[in-house]
């Protein structure tokens, strides 16, 4: 099934959050960054509107070039508080159109709406929607770029910034990247580009027109990897990221000490049953599970069990924090708290590769 997924960007973010604040800069040229000092001033800019961008400026150009192309804009400090602030409301109002969303930026995240939506009809319905509601609620616009895979909805939100909405349906996908400069594709960097272009391959086309292991030979894993974006062979997930290299704990502290094997058991069990149903949503897999218990009086033990594989099984894992209680248990400390914690977090399929891989190459 080919999967819809949007990467959302926002427009200018830093310079479109100080006009929300400063509504009598808006259409205006502003550049946030370092301090221009009339011209003498170090550092760079980290960005600017799209007023100023007609002057020529760009993100991470030297601030008195910037201040000399464009004397007369509004030239302003980096406010962090502020960004992460308006970042964080843009994210919420994001995630209520996927549970399968990732953040991957301040300003950028991607969701999966393969669930939601039936074809790129649905999918620019629900765009446009999703355009709506942050601009109303937030006052800033965003652009949205959708695709069957994350690479090619990244190139496709830069597409047609500001406020635009870029839908590339799978079978247009040649003719959308065939001109564009290599640069487009995400990795592919300025300096990529003098390289690429001393072997002939200036645009997303000439990449194309040489096989993979060409590309591999020439340029290595990073040609593959340009090979592969456009061909629409990325098959990553959209996946949160907190979820990931991460740890899922529960813990409950008692209202008096306790003493009683029974209730440690039952309150267990019920914990271990919510975080299994997080796992579950998230579709997450754990190696290692740990038990933490503190006796009356503070004192606090941590006991794991690592797994060979990956795995999400609620009896078994239920039969691991048994034993491990049964080590842990004092039988004459009452008990204070009980946590448990999943940790080795990983994506099965990802993380069963990795493993059979250097078994696979080792064996003659
Ligand atoms: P971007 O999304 O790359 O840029 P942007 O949102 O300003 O503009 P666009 O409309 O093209 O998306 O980056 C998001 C923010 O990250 C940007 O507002 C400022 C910061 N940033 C820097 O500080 N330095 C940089 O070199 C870049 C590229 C961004
Ligand atoms: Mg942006």
């Amino acid at each position: 099934m080919t999967r819809i997924i949007f990467h959302c960007d926002l427009d200018c973010f830093f310079a479109a959050v100080e006009s929300l604040y400063n509504p009598q800069f808006l259409n205006l040229p502003i550049i946030v960054g370092a301090d221009p000092k009339r011209g003498k001033g170090r550092g760079v800019v980290s960005t600017c509107s799209y007023e100023a961008r007609k002057f020529g400026l760009r993100s991470g150009m030297s601030i008195s070039k910037a201040y000399e192309l464009c004397p007369h804009g509004i030239f302003l400090r980096p406010d962090f508080d502020k960004y992460s602030y308006i970042s964080k409301r843009v994210m919420k109002i994001l995630k209520q159109y996927s549970n399968k969303f990732e953040q991957a930026g301040l300003d950028e995240a991607y969701l999966d709406v393969s669930d939601h939506c039936s074809d790129m009809n649905d999918a620019r319905i629900l765009a446009k929607e999703i355009k709506k509601k942050v601009f109303s609620e937030i006052g800033i616009t965003i652009s949205i770029g959708c695709a069957s895979t994350k690479s090619l909805a990244k190139i496709a939100s830069d597409h047609k910034k500001p406020n635009g909405i870029t839908i590339v349906p799978p079978k247009y996908r040649i003719q959308f990247l065939k001109n564009m400069d290599i640069t487009r594709i995400p990795g592919i960097g300025r300096k990529s580009r003098i390289f690429y272009s001393k072997k002939g391959i200036s645009t997303i086309g000439d990449l194309l027109s040489l096989s993979v292991e060409e590309i591999e030979r020439l340029f290595g894993k990073s040609g593959s990897w340009a090979w592969k974006v456009s061909k629409g062979l990325d098959d990553r997930k959209v996946q949160e990221r907190e979820g990931l290299n991460k740890s899922i704990s529960k813990e409950r502290t008692f209202s008096n000490d306790m003493g009683d094997l029974n209730v440690l058991y039952s309150k267990l069990n019920e914990l271990n049953i919510k975080i299994h149903d997080k796992l579950e949503r998230k579709d997450l897999y754990y190696r290692t599970i740990t038990l933490k218990i503190r006796f009356e009086g503070y004192i606090t033990q941590t006991r794991s069990q690592t797994l060979a594989f990956p795995s999400r099984n609620l009896k078994e894992s239920f039969n691991i924090l048994m034993k491990l209680l049964k080590k842990s248990k004092n039988p004459l400390k009452k008990v204070r708290l009980i946590g448990l914690k999943y940790s080795n977090i990983t994506q099965k399929i990802n993380n069963m590769q990795q493993s059979l891989t250097p078994f696979l190459t080792k064996t003659p």
